[in-house]
């Protein structure tokens, strides 16, 4: 007896690279030039290249963004370098609709996931090969990449989550990321 097996969404994905490839995939790309105001040194950053790339995200929305229910799934590379002394990371975000959850898990390269609660309180988990994070909801979250490759990891989340960004520009995560003598230093914001 053969089993007629239901097909698969269209896109598709490279485990490795973090590239997604089909009709329904979206990609965003944040440059420094973009990215004004994240970092502790600003005048390190505005000298830099504003077209070098920090990272890059590959998505798909099977539903639309708002549908109660649904998931989203795609990867960020985060790219390797540093802006001053501080390690390339993401913008970081709550989500909007506050209680909703994410998984996150890693490829490649490695990193920390900054979590930061929503009085302040802020923690980091190390991010390598393998590790599998889950983001509970009402709890901001940031990558920073302290390794010398990309680090790439995929991610799951509510297609009704959205993202706040507002409220991390307001008042940024209680810890930074900042390259140290041999080891990354975790240092109070
Ligand atoms: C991720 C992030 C991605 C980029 O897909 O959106 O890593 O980070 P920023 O959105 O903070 O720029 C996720 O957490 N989605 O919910
Ligand atoms: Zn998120």
């Amino acid at each position: 007896m053969m089993t007629i097996l239901g097909r698969a969404m269209g896109d598709r994905v490279d485990w490795q690279s973090g590239r997604m490839d089909g009709a329904g995939v979206q990609r965003s790309v944040k440059t420094v030039g973009e990215l004004a105001g994240v970092f502790a040194d600003e005048a390190a950053r505005s000298g830099m290249d504003a077209a070098r790339v920090v990272y890059a995200v590959e998505w798909t929305e099977p539903v639309a963004a708002g549908t109660e229910g649904g998931l989203f799934w795609g990867a960020t590379r985060l790219e390797a370098g540093c802006v001053g002394d501080e390690y390339f990371m993401t913008r970081g975000h709550f989500h909007a609709v506050r209680d909703r959850g994410e998984f996150y898990g890693t490829v490649s390269g490695e990193g920390m996931l900054v979590l930061m609660e929503e009085d302040g309180a802020t923690r980091v988990e190390r991010m390598v090969p393998g590790s599998l994070h889950y983001i509970p909801g009402r709890v901001a979250h940031r990558t920073v990449n302290t390794g010398a490759e990309a680090m790439v990891f995929w991610a799951c989340w509510p297609s009704d989550a959205g993202h706040d960004y507002a409220a991390i520009a307001a008042r940024g995560f209680g810890l930074r990321v900042m390259r140290g003598d041999g080891s990354p230093r975790v240092v109070e914001a």
